[in-house]
């Protein structure tokens, strides 16, 4: 189902990487919903392996090893996680579940919540799975059993994700029970799921478990006959068998090449000039289809599919790639919300990838502390407080339903545009200053450019816009501003 089910007027999604469930709930109330955000993704809420070796110590990862689907985590408990549900849901921001399903952990003791786990004669007791659960070995055309060769079809899908024991989505009962542990989920009033490493489960199965699942409750205020939002992480970026479009009848597929292709536009590999057709006419799947992001939390530090992605530690360029997402009329767009960590790059390879969110010496996960400047501390990163990031959420927002127009460029990396006549936007990619009289499709006025500044108290703390009477203005972005965007709306006027 391709619909986020996103209460009206919102349209921006955050992945909260990591966030424990009282501090999301927490910043549903106090930013996500004032702010204008749609919908928070959660990292896994099931019952995950506990990975404590010398070197690696609690990675993030860990959750992607599942255990059971009782919902224990790291990110808390099961009344924890309901009311977290509730208390975002009630200031119109919506729930999203990573859902891992296709494989279970290859490790054995306990998991968080307390179930025992055998992963090497797969028996998962607090589901429960066993042997006859997971792919015959007879389906996996590989020597190791794992996948070796993702240019064989049938290995991604019965091999082995990286030494993972593969369950059996083919099979009534384990079907049903992923469809338990899904509509439990809805139940509690979650909008929708991110399905993990569907590239690896065949796209039939999918569809059996997406029309037995549930509608969500008109209890918990979804309008009757609403169905559970999906997008299914497949990175395609071309070259390989398996291909998004083949999930594209079950819901939304991740798009790997939207961030891949601005990454490479905006450390000017491509000119800025040729986004005026970003989308289709890139090779990107249909608009209706794609779920988009700049960069998440595999690519960002190596893994799947990682490397050159503009992250948060490229901040300037960073902020101009999500700026234009964000204002780009092209599929259902995430945030990304990071915490930090060291890296250590040996050989172009980053040592520290597993690293886990910030802890105390207990392996607790510490809340993010709030700084005066809205940004976050405690080792958070919180992109989507950035300023610049949060402004063009709402600016997407606004011009949602309009289409874009009066596209200009400078031949090379200065682009503006309009939306419809809601919004109009401009970026600065070249290392000379940009000033440029330019059509803004705007009423006549003083703006407050969102970018450099707020609109607060009726004064703007950034640059000022004065819109002619033909709808023109002087746009001027230096190369030595902190930001190369500027951009404002309706809702921006003085
Ligand atoms: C960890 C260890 C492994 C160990 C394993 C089992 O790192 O060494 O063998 O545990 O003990 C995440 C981490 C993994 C981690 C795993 C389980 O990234 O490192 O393994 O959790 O703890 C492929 C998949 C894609 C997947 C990426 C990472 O197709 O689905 O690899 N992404 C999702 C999640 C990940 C998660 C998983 C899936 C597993 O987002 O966070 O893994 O649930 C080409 C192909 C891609 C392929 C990529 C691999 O680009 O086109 O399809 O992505 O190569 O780099
Ligand atoms: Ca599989």
């Amino acid at each position: 189902q391709w619909n986020a089910n996103y209460a009206s007027g919102r349209t921006t999604m955050v992945h909260l990487f990591e966030w424990k469930w009282d501090d999301i709930a927490a910043e549903c109330e106090r930013f996500l919903g004032p702010k204008g955000y749609a919908g928070v993704q959660v990292s896994p809420p099931n019952e995950h392996i506990v990975i404590m070796q010398s070197t690696v110590q609690r990675p993030w990862w860990e959750r992607y090893q599942p255990v059971s689907y009782k919902l224990v985590t790291r990110s808390g408990d099961e009344n924890a996680f309901k009311n977290m549900v509730d208390r975002c849901n009630s200031v119109g921001v919506r729930i999203y579940v990573d859902c891992v399903f296709n494989q279970m952990t290859p490790g054995s003791g306990t998991g968080i919540g307390g179930s025992p786990v055998d992963g090497g004669s797969m028996s998962y007791p607090g589901v429960p799975y066993g042997p006859n659960d997971f792919t015959p070995r007879s389906s996996c055309p590989s020597g190791s059993g794992d996948i070796e060769n993702y240019g064989n079809a049938q290995q991604v899908r019965n091999c082995k994700l990286s030494g993972m024991p593969d369950l059996y989505q083919g099979s009534e009962y384990v079907r049903g029970k992923i469809l338990e542990f899904l509509n439990r989920l809805t139940s509690y009033g979650v909008a929708g799921f991110r399905w993990d490493a569907s590239k690896h489960m065949w796209p039939g199965d999918l569809k059996i478990i997406s029309d037995r699942l549930s509608d969500l409750p008109t209890a918990k205020g979804f309008p009757a006959g609403s169905r559970p939002y999906i997008y299914m992480e497949v990175i395609d970026q071309g070259g390989e068998p398996i291909t998004a479009n083949e999930y594209f009848y079950i819901g939304r597929v991740t798009e790997f090449k939207y961030g891949r292709k601005l990454s490479d536009a905006f450390h000017k590999k491509t000119a800025l000039k040729y986004l005026v057709n970003f989308g289709v006419g890139w090779g990107l799947m249909p608009d209706g289809n794609a779920l988009v992001f700049i960069d998440n939390h595999d690519n960002q530090r190596g893994h799947g599919g990682g490397g050159d992605l503009l992250t948060f530690r490229e901040s300037k360029l960073y902020k101009m790639a999500v700026s234009y997402m964000l204002a780009w009329p092209y599929g259902d767009a995430r945030v990304m919300s990071s915490y930090y960590w060291e890296q250590n790059m040996v050989n172009g390879q980053d040592k520290n990838d597993w690293v886990g969110p910030p802890h105390d010496s207990n392996f607790n996960i510490l809340s993010p502390t709030i700084n005066a400047d809205d940004s976050c501390g405690n080792g958070w990163i919180c992109e989507h407080r950035w300023r610049q990031i949060y402004n063009m959420a709402k600016f997407r927002n606004i011009v949602a339903g309009t289409g874009m127009n009066d596209w200009w460029d400078n031949g090379n990396n200065q682009i503006a545009f309009c939306r419809g006549g809601k919004g109009f936007i401009a970026i600065n990619n070249e290392g000379s200053n940009m000033s440029q009289t330019l059509q803004t499709c705007l009423s006549a006025g003083t703006y407050c450019d969102i970018i450099s500044g707020n609109l607060s108290n009726g004064k703007c703390t950034g640059k000022s816009v004065t819109v002619g009477s033909d709808g023109k203005a002087l746009i001027s972005i230096g190369s030595a501003e902190e930001d190369g965007v500027l951009a404002i709306h309706v809702e921006s006027k003085l």
